[in-house]
């Protein structure tokens, strides 16, 4: 490493063996301790003074705020997390900053978060613990509060990466599912029975529950369009692990709110952490506050990879996730 220690501004609390391990590293880091959302100022002022930025998905980066008022020092931004939709990459690559990601380390609990929604939403989780702490459950009845059996259903996944991929394995070889799948670009052989379709359009007709785990922003934004919900089963259920703006999400509440497909689970929304009052009133959506990695092996896991990619840099070695 230089003499002078090169600066890193991290802009959340991370977990403690992630601060231990930055704060040992050599490098010169401002943590946040009191963990408040940076401002744009705040951002500005970190991209002036610091050569490395360690951020998360509610620090939003465009072109103009990169440029740091003509006086960016920064030069890698390590993302705490796999999306980075809230970085705009075009214009990092244009000015020669760094972007680095943290993939991998958060299949497993992303994946678990996904599985939890299916059988949330199928099973009508949520409305039936708010029936009960509501004290309006009436005792055991054979008819009332059924849900739908996973098994032998078909579980259609949009993006077959790691996460939709780990979904599958769990909902094929845990649940007894069949999966079927579209991807942009070929993929597979897998080792587990999951069948590729040729079009959204195709999984959305075809599935029981829809999960997604494709990227946000960019070409995405809205991939869920009205047209395509309108092509699931009345039967069927949306599960969003991914990011929120995947969906058209006006477009969703329509279709929950006239009962034109059966529920709904979701993790991610358009604008966190805003959730759509149509959705907060209705019965038949799981709601979750983007808590996909939120485990705290998952979230020392990231936060240690992002440290990796800072300490790589300043020391000149081959970064392990390099995104731009
Ligand atoms: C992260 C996520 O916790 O990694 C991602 O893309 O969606 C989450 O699991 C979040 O983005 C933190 O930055």
């Amino acid at each position: 490493m230089a003499d002078t220690p090169a600066r890193i501004v991290v802009t959340r609390r991370m977990p403690p063996a992630v601060e231990e391990r930055l704060a040992a590293s050599g490098l010169d880091v401002a943590f946040n301790e009191d963990d408040r959302l940076f401002t744009r100022a705040d951002t500005i002022r970190a991209l002036q003074e610091a050569d490395g930025i360690l951020l998360a998905v509610g620090d939003p980066l465009d072109g103009p705020l990169l440029d740091a008022e003509g006086r960016r020092r920064t030069q890698i931004i390590a993302n705490f997390g796999v999306g980075v939709n809230h970085i705009d990459l075009d214009a990092a690559r244009d000015r020669g900053v760094i972007v680095t990601n943290t993939p991998g380390v958060l299949t497993d609990a992303t994946a678990d978060t996904a599985m939890m929604l299916i059988l949330q939403a199928t099973r009508r989780a949520s409305e039936m613990e708010m029936q009960l702490r509501r004290g309006e459950w009436g005792g055991f009845s054979p008819t009332a509060q059924l849900g739908m059996s996973v098994q032998g259903k078909t579980l259609g996944v949009i993006g077959m990466g790691r996460i939709g991929a780990a979904t599958a394995r769990r909902a094929v070889l845990g649940f007894g599912m069949r999966a079927i799948y579209f991807n942009r670009s070929a993929v597979g052989p897998w080792d587990l029975p999951a069948e590729a379709r040729p079009s959204i359009e195709a999984v959305m007709e075809e599935a029981d529950v829809v999960t997604l785990h494709a990227p946000g922003g960019g070409a995405n934004r809205g991939l869920i369009s009205a047209e395509r919900i309108a092509r699931m089963k009345p039967t069927a259920y949306l599960v969003n692990t991914a990011r929120g703006d995947v969906i058209d999400e006006t477009a969703l509440v329509a279709a929950l709110v006239a009962g034109r497909i059966a529920g709904a689970g979701l993790d991610v929304f358009a604008h966190e952490p805003e959730v759509p009052a149509e959705l907060v009133a209705l019965a038949n959506v799981t709601l979750l506050p983007h808590i996909g990695s939120a485990t705290l092996e998952t979230r020392t896991a990231m936060g240690m990879l992002a440290a990796d990619n800072l300490i790589a840099h300043f020391r000149g070695e081959p970064l392990p996730s390099r995104v731009v």
